[in-house]
């Protein structure tokens, strides 16, 4: 039998911001440390308690001894980043169709004449894995140059069962290549392919009998989405997709009331649903049965930025009836082309009222929940993944502040210093 020692990673002389849930925002140690081992947290506290903690964990802490100390400098220390929605493998851009939206046509305008969506999924279809593959590469770089550690990946642009497959596999095998943690959503409800125009019942049947099982079945989805919306699908459309994912023990999300009230949140409430995101138009019933099925509500103000949307997400009504809030790029060719988690931190604040340190807790703490992560990942805590990153910051609150000019940051994924 071969005997592996453990390997140690002791992190000194900075702070942290653990985001454990609590009195303090967000769970700050300052002047804390950190002992990793075998890529888990194994003890965290204040920098006083390291030589009692490493003589009860039985390691050598001296020079030359089990651990290697990275001296964090004064640096904050945050869970990695987590972003909980993106749509970041797919074909082509959109960029002409953006000129023409800035020129006055409507996103609505555009995906009734058969662009938005549906010209990704021509793109996409089109496109070869590698392809695929290269250029999701480039987007998840830039979320990755950036604190992110876990991400969540859509289908959506195939529209059929051979380029949802082909989308989820090469999602996956972004997780599997690169050293960030990937989940992978199955969102076949997105739009009505074109070969499908006046067959809407056939396309929902082609998702929730055909599509749906064989993606269960290979293990290429941990979630199903749809898009209940006037341009894509009725909440009794998506509430067939939510049955099918049951009965193949799949959890579920919804993109729900982005452009009108649609039912959208009590819909996700009803299947306990992970979460539901967007919610622009989302009405108190629906803020209500949020709460009660513990529903997080994904806010993801890029598409707010992008599409120039007025109507506000009813960000007090969530605070107030203890709905959990968490936030996203929506990273996506069409309505958020924002490769930036931290301009998202930025824009929840400014445009949609977050306070940081909600912002902060619903890229790390929230959004692990959102992705069925929460005992893995999302906090500084003993037994989780050290996910980890230290950014060069005076305070927490400065993560949420800066427009571009990003703070370097240097990352862990599961305590391997691997950025
Ligand atoms: N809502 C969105 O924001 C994205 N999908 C969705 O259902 C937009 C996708 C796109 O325009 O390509
Ligand atoms: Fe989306």
């Amino acid at each position: 039998m071969t005997r592996v020692t453990p390997t140690h990673t002791l992190f000194r002389n900075g702070h942290l911001a653990t985001m454990v849930a609590g009195a303090d925002p967000y769970g700050e140690i300052r002047h804390g440390a950190l002992l990793a081992t075998d890529g888990r947290i194994a003890w965290v506290g204040a920098d006083s308690g390291v030589a009692t903690a490493l003589a009860e964990a039985g390691v050598d802490g001296k020079r030359g001894g089990d651990v290697v100390e990275v001296d964090l400098r004064g640096r904050w220390l945050t869970p990695g980043l987590i972003d909980c929605h993106t749509h970041l493998v797919h074909g082509g851009d959109r960029v002409g169709e953006w000129e023409a939206r800035i020129g006055g046509a409507s996103y609505e305008e555009i995906a009734r004449a058969g662009g938005g969506i549906l010209s990704t999924v021509r793109a996409t279809r089109a496109a070869a894995a590698e392809e695929l593959f290269g250029s999701a590469v480039r987007r998840l770089s830039s979320l990755m140059r950036e604190g992110v550690t876990t991400v969540e990946v859509k289908s959506g642009y195939g529209l059929d069962l051979e380029t949802e497959v082909r989308m989820l596999t090469t999602a996956r095998k972004l997780g599997t290549e690169l050293p960030v943690r990937v989940r992978t959503t199955l969102l076949a409800a997105h739009a009505l392919p074109p070969e499908f125009v006046d067959r809407r019942g056939e396309y929902v049947s082609l998702v929730t009998d055909v599509i749906l099982p064989a993606v269960a079945d290979g293990g290429l989805a941990d979630a199903v989405d749809a898009f209940c919306e006037g341009i894509a699908f009725s909440a009794e459309e998506c509430a067939a997709v939510f049955d099918a994912a049951r009965r193949h023990g799949l959890p579920v999300r919804l993109h729900a009331d982005q452009l009108s009230d649609s039912g959208g949140a009590e819909l996700a409430a009803r299947f306990g649903a992970l979460s539901a995101d967007h919610l622009e138009y989302t009405g108190r019933a629906g803020v209500e049965a949020m709460a009660r099925a513990g529903t997080v509500a994904v806010l993801l103000p890029g598409a707010f930025y992008f599409l120039g949307e007025t109507r506000m997400p009813p960000v007090d009504e969530f605070r107030s009836a203890g709905v959990a809030m968490a936030v996203a790029t929506d990273l996506n060719p069409g309505s958020s082309p924002l490769a930036s988690p931290l301009l998202a931190l930025n824009m929840a604040c400014v445009l949609l009222g977050l306070r940081p340190e909600e912002a902060l807790a619903g890229m790390t703490r929230n959004a692990a929940g959102v992705l069925g992560l929460g005992a893995e990942t999302g906090t500084i805590e003993r037994g989780k993944a050290a996910d980890l990153c230290a950014w060069e910051i005076d305070r927490p609150a400065e993560l949420c502040y800066w427009m571009g000019g990003t703070p370097s940051v240097e990352v862990w994924y599961g305590g391997g210093r691997r950025d």
